[in-house]
């Protein structure tokens, strides 16, 4: 028997009643010649999040509760639903009180501490006890245990960045709280790698070697050093944070930068399909995306969307300027899709 013509919204609607659609329905909107991302270039203040930070302090207990970190999220104006700071990344600020706990945990998202102010808190980072500083890099792997104190007497503040939107896009997020009140500290003898630099055969390694703790102590001389040299013209001085396990990215997912712009440096512009968020940690500048200024100063943070042109200034002729950020390149270099367009360059095609 010969079909019946049916008018298209016929079609299409026959097609979803057998849980089909046809690709005509596609808009050629969704298939754009340049990425199109819902992630918004944003800035945040230091005083609205320091203020609300110290807000919370008040109101929100981190122990014997439901709610086992005192954290604030920079919610990215166009993902007000997921309340994430880009498609990829979350980035928060924690403050903890002297004397308090954040009780152990660990999951799926991997998570960095970059410290702002304070002295005498710790992470436990798989039996690793880590005494935060400012300006220390301290790496929290994936499903590795984790657990914050505070031993000193000042309010402590640091910057978690995690890869949650990631991992939840991925629908592998798993989240396991310890079981016990508090995670130990392994003596240096039960750190030391019992066969040295050699394992036994098909035996994966269990734990981490060393701890993931980048210091400022030594962080600083080395972006000094680098940035009395050549500089690059799209980021000045710049540094990312190496694994020390696999000598690549800071993380699979996440790599970490530090960098440096000179008194009066402007960078040239670029582009990438990488998502970065950036933190203002000395000194204060102006980051133009996609022609629009963002004036940063100390403690200022701000989101560079991918395939967004950028270019950064510092705005003092003789203070240096110092960025941390963090990003997702790692997740697109991973699978072939990491492209980057550079000011002055003849636009070839894709
Ligand atoms: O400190 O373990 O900002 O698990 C979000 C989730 C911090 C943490 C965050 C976390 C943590
Ligand atoms: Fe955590």
């Amino acid at each position: 028997m010969k079909a019946e013509f049916k008018s298209t919204e016929e079609l299409d609607r026959l097609l979803r009643q057998r849980g089909l659609s046809g690709i005509w329905r596609i808009n050629r909107d969704e298939r754009p010649l340049d990425p199109k991302t819902a992630v918004r270039p944003h800035l945040w203040k230091w005083a609205d999040i320091f203020d609300s930070l110290v807000q919370a302090r008040e109101r929100i207990g981190i122990q014997g509760g439901s709610v086992e970190r005192r954290v604030i999220r920079l919610v990215n104006p166009g993902l007000e639903n997921t309340e994430m700071t880009s498609h990829t990344m979350l980035l928060s600020f924690q403050l903890i009180q002297p004397g308090e706990v954040a009780p152990a945990h660990r999951h799926t998202m991997t998570a960095i501490r970059f410290i702002l102010q304070g002295k005498g808190a710790y992470t436990n980072v798989d039996g690793h006890k880590m005494v935060m500083e400012d300006g220390d890099l301290i790496l929290t792997p994936q499903w590795s245990w984790h657990e914050h104190a505070h031993e000193g007497d000042r309010d402590m503040i640091w910057i978690d960045g995690l890869d949650v939107p990631f991992i939840q896009s991925l629908q592998v997020i798993s989240f396991e709280p310890f079981k016990e009140k508090r995670l130990g500290v392994r003596s240096s003898s039960d750190l030391a790698p019992p066969y040295g630099m050699t394992r036994p055969v098909g035996e994966p390694s269990a734990d981490l070697p060393a701890p993931l703790h980048y210091r400022w102590r030594d962080t600083y001389p080395n972006l000094k050093r680098l940035a009395e040299g050549t500089l690059n013209p799209f980021e000045g001085a710049a540094m990312e944070y190496v694994n020390p396990l696999s000598g690549g990215s800071t993380l699979p997912t996440l790599s970490c930068w530090i960098q440096l712009l000179r008194p009066g440096m402007r960078t040239l512009g670029h582009r990438h399909t990488s998502t970065s968020i950036y933190h203002a940690f000395r000194g204060s500048g102006t980051t133009v995306i996609n022609g629009e200024p963002f004036h940063w100063e100390q403690g200022d943070t701000f989101v560079v969307p991918l395939w967004h042109w950028h270019e950064h200034a510092n705005r003092s002729s003789k203070d240096e300027a110092i960025l941390f950020s963090m990003h997702d390149a790692p997740i697109l270099k991973a699978f072939g899709l990491y492209r980057e367009e550079k000011q002055g360059e003849t636009r070839l095609g894709l």
